[in-house]
């Protein structure tokens, strides 16, 4: 990047001053310019390409504030050859002017008097940095476990955190039955909008769901008694934009708490009709798995909460800065389309946070699964009609189905509030009294979207679990994770096939009474508001795993020994 800022630092000190360290008269006291690379998944298939974007570092301001100083300036850095001295900048974008086929060209322009300048924010102050936090506990971080063994309740379970997709739960057991066997994060998509020079995406798992994170701050990250779980980090971002990643160097540190919970509600409740009224109920006590991971601009919170009834909730927050960009109505009046302009000068393109789960459900530990699907329609009731008409009598209807093969469209759901179903992975060999086949049911809790952009789109291709809430795949050793890493440089080209969800759906297996592995995706589309200055306020989207007809009754109901 050197040679570039080099061949244009006439027009890059006359414009933004003399903020570059790369180049001579750099005077720190007027801040820093810096330049970080988005990847460019937008390249031909079977190019590499980065898009390479600078911001501001204002003086005296903490290094957070550079997420809000984006400047008018942008190149993309063709970078498919293995060696680095091959890669060239070309695309350049100035000020709203480019595309520049190269910083020589953009040069030359400007010294013929053919490109404008422009004017961009400076300024500091409370919109770009919090000024208000809950200090951290004194005493820090009092319960430290080197295990991950976790016994609660009826519950049992094993904690991990995978160091490129974050947490994970191992053999969740509900009283000694098998209920899960693994229940894991595996990747969070941030895309953007924009145009070519300036859209892009992050797939989160590239860069680490867990080490490039801290440890959790006691008293704001998880309450007093939390205990601590330690986890390896080998990862660790150097200045100059590598990263050292060597596993024999790996150090402690602590991403993931547990603690207990007594919610502020009851779990179930009700008034008894009697004179008094009796009202009973008991208070919802939950163990929370709480594992907090940092990339970049954003923050993931995710908690998954186990509770004494038998459901498994999940939910992972979204927060942080956002990801801005330059905004002037003379330069880049298209930018409105895109983003919420959200000061005069910054602009916040909205943009999609969808995370990805697997969930690979056994049943009491059976490998024999199927996906059920329990659908409320409406439809005339034969022989009946509304009273005083000829009309027939509508009523709604349980309609049940087992899927038997796996395919896009046939084992992918999108929930619908005007088609409700009931997505329940049973084993049909284990039936109650009343001829139920036990299961666990895969719900929503929050409202979801998934992916706005066409399925051709390359960042969907490149996770295509992000199109569903739901898909249900046969088990295989081999299709253990739902998208691959790589995808980020290149969503056109069918890196690690056999990482794809869509790879895994299209030979379209038989599902009945197979080991399944339910694949969750949940997330919201963000519409960037003046609000989320200078930090968003949190929000996520999240599911429930809950029994369904596993017990024969409500099990938070008995005493916890039955
Ligand atoms: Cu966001």
């Amino acid at each position: 990047m050197r040679p570039v800022l080099r061949t244009l630092a006439r027009l890059l000190i006359g414009t933004f001053g003399p903020v570059f360290p790369e180049l001579e008269g750099f005077d720190p006291a007027q801040g820093q310019a810096a330049w970080s690379l988005r990847n460019d998944a937008l390249t031909a298939p079977g190019e590499r390409g980065d898009i390479v974007v600078f911001s501001f570092y204002p003086p005296g301001a903490l290094a957070e504030a550079s997420w809000l100083h984006p400047l008018p300036l942008s190149m993309k850095l063709n970078t498919t050859d293995a060696d680095p001295s091959a890669w060239r900048a070309s695309r350049l974008k100035f000020c709203g002017q480019g595309f520049f086929d190269s910083a020589e060209a953009l040069r030359d322009a400007h010294e013929r008097g053919e490109v404008r300048v422009c004017a961009f924010g400076r300024a500091v102050g409370a919109w770009n940095l919090p000024r208000r936090a809950t200090p951290p506990l004194p005493e820090g971080r009092a319960l430290k476990e080197a295990h991950g063994g976790v016994a609660w309740g009826p519950w049992t379970f094993t904690v991990s955190q995978n160091p490129s997709s974050g947490p994970a739960l191992l053999d969740v057991r509900f009283r000694g039955e098998r209920v899960l066997y693994e229940l894991a994060m595996q990747d969070a998509l941030a895309a953007y909008s924009g145009d070519e020079s300036s859209q892009f995406f992050y797939l989160d798992a590239a860069y680490s769901l867990s080490m490039l994170g801290a440890s959790l701050s006691p008293g704001v990250d998880c309450p007093r008694d939390a205990h601590y779980l330690s986890m390896a980090d080998y990862y660790v971002l150097v200045k100059g934009g590598t990263a050292d990643s060597d596993p024999t160097r790996a150090r402690d540190f602590w991403p993931i708490c547990v603690f207990e919970f007594t919610e502020d509600h009851s779990i179930w409740r009700h008034m008894g009709n009697d004179i008094p009224t009796d009202v009973r109920g008991l208070v919802r006590r939950t163990v929370v798995v709480r594992s907090i991971a940092t990339v970049g601009n954003y923050d993931y919170l995710t908690d998954v909460k186990l509770r004494e009834d038998g459901e498994i909730e999940v939910k992972t927050q979204f927060a942080g800065y956002i990801e801005s960009r330059y905004f002037g109505p003379h330069v880049n009046p298209q930018e409105r389309n895109f983003s919420t302009i959200v000061r005069p000068d910054l602009a916040g393109p909205v943009h999609s946070h969808l995370v990805n789960w697997k969930a690979d459900i056994d049943v009491a530990g059976a490998r024999a699964n199927a996906l059920r699907l329990t659908k409320v329609k409406a439809g005339p009731v034969p022989g009946s009609t509304l009273r005083g008409t000829n009309a027939p009598l509508v009523s709604k209807y349980l309609e049940y189905s087992l899927v038997d093969r796996e395919g896009v469209g046939t084992s992918t759901f999108v929930a619908h509030p005007e088609h409700p179903t009931n997505w329940a992975v049973v084993d049909r060999a284990a039936t109650s009294a009343s001829g139920n086949p036990r299961g666990y049911a895969i719900a929503l809790n929050s409202f979801c979207t998934t992916q706005v952009l066409p399925g051709d789109h390359p960042f969907v291709k490149a996770i295509p679990l992000t199109q569903y809430h739901l898909a249900v795949t046969k088990y295989h050793d081999s299709e253990y994770r739902s998208s691959s890493v790589y995808a980020q440089y290149d969503g056109q080209t069918e890196v690690e096939r056999e990482q794809r969800l869509d790879h895994f759906l299209e030979d379209g297996e038989q599902l009945i009474d197979e080991d399944l592995v339910a694949w969750i995706g949940v997330g919201r589309e963000h519409i960037v508001r003046q609000e989320d200055l200078p930090v968003v306020s949190n929000f996520g989207a999240g599911f429930s795993l809950q029994p369904w007809n596993f017990f024969t009754q409500n099990v938070a109901a008995s005493p916890l020994a039955q």
